[in-house]
């Protein structure tokens, strides 16, 4: 067991029992011409969680933890993917359109993939998503019951989309919720905060808040 300095409170996790869920860390929302940009964001916002979550996975990797990494997107016919999403807004492309990192959120396109810095090695589930929670047709659930999971630590973007959805996903299903701050992104500042304040709110309504330093300290004492 490892106590993790959190908010609301601290938190006693089994690491065997817990497992790393990195959300759509993808191009397509991280670098220029992907989805985020069509939407209008300044993408270089997200860039601050990449080097804390590539420390929480080294550390993670090394302490031998189940790692699961997600990716928003949809298959190249598109009929997973609901017309009022795709026609949702103005954006400059739409899901499916042509782009300089291949077609915007489609599966095996380059924006898709998931950003060097955090690669998924041999091992690791890679869960593809169609929707914003990690959980909504896809295997996820399966795979962290058959591994005896009770604990996510949860990185990723955005703080108040896909991290927020998932969270709020596994804290319906039975998990504990960590969500690691600096791990997470917007492209909203403001909405980055309120994402997290909404999570550790009433006594952890939906988790536990905390910071990845908090985290590898506690790793770091029990190794
Ligand atoms: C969004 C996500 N923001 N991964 N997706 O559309 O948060």
């Amino acid at each position: 067991m490892i106590q993790v300095v959190a908010e609301p409170a601290p938190i006693a996790i089994d690491l065997a029992r817990t497992a790393l869920v990195i959300i759509d860390m993808q191009r397509d929302f991280l670098e220029p011409g992907g989805f985020g940009e069509a939407l209008g964001n300044d993408v270089g916002l997200l860039k601050a969680a990449v080097e804390p979550c590539r420390q929480v996975l080294a550390a993670a990797r090394k302490a031998g933890m189940l790692v699961i990494h997600t990716r928003e997107g949809h298959s190249p016919d598109m009929n997973d993917a609901p017309p009022v999403k795709v026609e949702r807004g103005s954006p400059s492309k739409r899901i499916g359109d042509a782009g300089p990192m291949g077609r915007i959120l489609i599966q095996g396109e380059p924006g898709h993939d998931i950003i060097s810095a955090l690669y998924p090695i041999a091992g690791e589930p890679v869960i593809d998503k169609p929707g914003k929670g990690a959980f909504y047709a896809t295997n996820l659930g399966l795979i962290l019951s058959n591994r005896g999971i009770e604990n996510l630590l949860v990185c990723g973007v955005t703080t108040e989309v896909c991290v927020n959805t998932t969270v709020r996903e596994g804290n319906d299903r039975g998990f504990r919720c960590i969500v690691l701050s600096d791990c997470c992104a917007s492209y909203f500042p403001e909405f980055h905060k309120m994402g997290l304040a909404m999570i550790k709110a009433q006594g952890g309504i939906f988790g536990w808040v905390a910071g990845s330093k908090q985290l590898l300290a506690a790793m770091a004492k029990s190794a």
